[in-house]
């Protein structure tokens, strides 16, 4: 391996390729895009990620859940060796930016392609991944595809859930010609590095290039179903109604005083639905999701906690019935000390300003660090927003971003 070369990375074709892949599920009339995962435009994206792993005369790889690896082999690599593994996801919410988790897996693509371009082929092989379901949109848990890679989901269990449209998993991924034959888990990697945009506001109003991610916050997700009586909406006094709706409402209330009291929990009512929603109608049932996250455990259960005793207590208030359904549960996750330690020298080296912090979004790095080192390397969020068509990185931030990777894996495995 000619160590000496230097490695170039190509930032126009790095920007191409994420606003070429930001036009498949692009949606006309709510702006951004939608790939929910397994949908064809998801296939559609998926498809032209392997071409363009193909472009690079990587070794292509799709395991049973769907997962896409990429490899760059080693000339050291007898065929087994556990590659530098970079990725993240190219499965969105709906009406998405085109950037979340689209970025890692293209910059990834770009690290790459300065070895290629350099004519270096590295010490140790390289794969980059695309994995199955991060968004946990259609089907729950999110970060399936990397839980299953990582062994915290038994494959068939991911294979038979059903998502909110009633289809089964295992179903679309043989639709989109997505049932790989690898056994997931097969490619262990030595250690996994995911470049992402922070989604939240903290380095830009701070001023940083690059984020340096130490750890990553737990995760609860539960779905709420709030049984009361349907009655008229003109005649039943307010003392004599059982009124999902109102519950529900309460709920979402509730939610935000405990937040606001905690300062570090966040909880998120991201769906709700009224049955039999119509105008003159009191509710007689409502489901709701619940997401909520903190990065210290004690403090994620005692919010849970505090939920189940409010529901309890309205209940027995309102005179309705309360079940819930536990949908995701991920503790939080601390990242290897030595990859941030490297991620902060690249940052300086490159002499970009860096903060080390949490992340509030979950990420397949959080699955991954079961099975190996793992790190993460964030850029700046114009406003801090996501999963929303505003999303916005300026290109020569996503430029910088992806020069970091590089530099961290070319210094991981000597070629510079
Ligand atoms: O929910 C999350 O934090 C991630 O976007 N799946
Ligand atoms: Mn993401
Ligand atoms: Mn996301």
């Amino acid at each position: 391996m000619n160590a000496g070369k230097e490695l170039q990375l190509n930032g126009l074709l790095l920007i191409e390729q994420i606003q070429a892949l930001g036009q498949l599920g692009a949606d006309a009339e709510n702006g951004g895009r939608t790939r929910i995962a397994l949908t064809d435009a998801e296939k559609a994206g998926r498809d032209q990620v392997v071409d363009w792993m193909r472009d690079l005369d990587l070794d292509v790889q799709v395991d049973r859940i769907g997962n896409i690896f990429g490899t760059l082999r080693s000339p050291n690599d007898p065929g087994d060796q556990r590659p530098l593994m970079m990725g993240s996801h190219i499965d969105t919410v709906t009406n998405a930016g085109a950037l979340d988790g689209c970025y890692g897996v293209l910059a990834g693509l770009a690290v790459i392609r300065a070895f290629r371009d350099a004519g270096v082929l590295p010490q140790r092989s390289i794969t980059v991944a695309a994995f199955t379901n991060e968004e946990g949109v259609r089907y729950q848990p999110d970060m399936m595809g990397s839980l299953v890679h990582a062994g915290g989901m038994p494959l068939e269990e991911a294979l038979d859930s059903i998502g909110t449209d009633g289809t089964r998993l295992g179903d679309e991924l043989e639709r989109i010609g997505y049932a790989g034959p690898l056994e997931p888990g097969a490619i262990a990697p030595h250690e996994y590095i995911e470049l992402h945009i922070e989604q939240g506001p903290i380095l830009e109003a701070e001023g940083k290039s690059i984020g340096v991610v130490e750890n990553l916050q737990g995760i609860s997700w539960q779905q709420v179903e709030i049984k009361g009586n349907a009655n008229h909406a003109g005649t039943t006094p307010t003392r004599l109604r059982h009124d999902a709706g109102f519950v529900a409402s309460a709920i979402v209330t509730a939610l935000r005083a405990i937040a606001v009291e905690t300062g570090s929990t966040l909880a998120t009512v991201g769906c709700m639905k009224l049955e039999p929603n119509v105008i003159n109608v009191i509710p007689r049932k409502a489901t709701l999701t619940v997401d909520l996250r903190d990065p210290d455990e004690a403090k994620l259960v005692n919010a849970e906690n505090r939920l189940s005793q409010y529901l309890g207590e309205i209940a027995e208030r309102e005179g309705v019935s309360i079940t819930t359904e536990r949908l995701v549960r991920f503790q939080p996750v601390n990242f290897d000390a030595s990859l941030a330690d490297e991620i902060e020298a690249s940052a300086q080296r490159l002499g970009l300003s860096s903060r080390r912090m949490t992340s509030g979004a979950g990420h397949d790095a959080q699955m991954i660090a079961r099975i190996a080192p793992a790190a993460m390397i964030f850029v700046p969020s114009r406003g801090g927003i996501s999963h929303n068509p505003r999303e916005h990185t300026d290109d020569d931030q996503l430029i910088q971003g992806a020069r970091v990777l590089l530099d961290v894996v070319s210094r991981r495995l000597g070629a510079s």
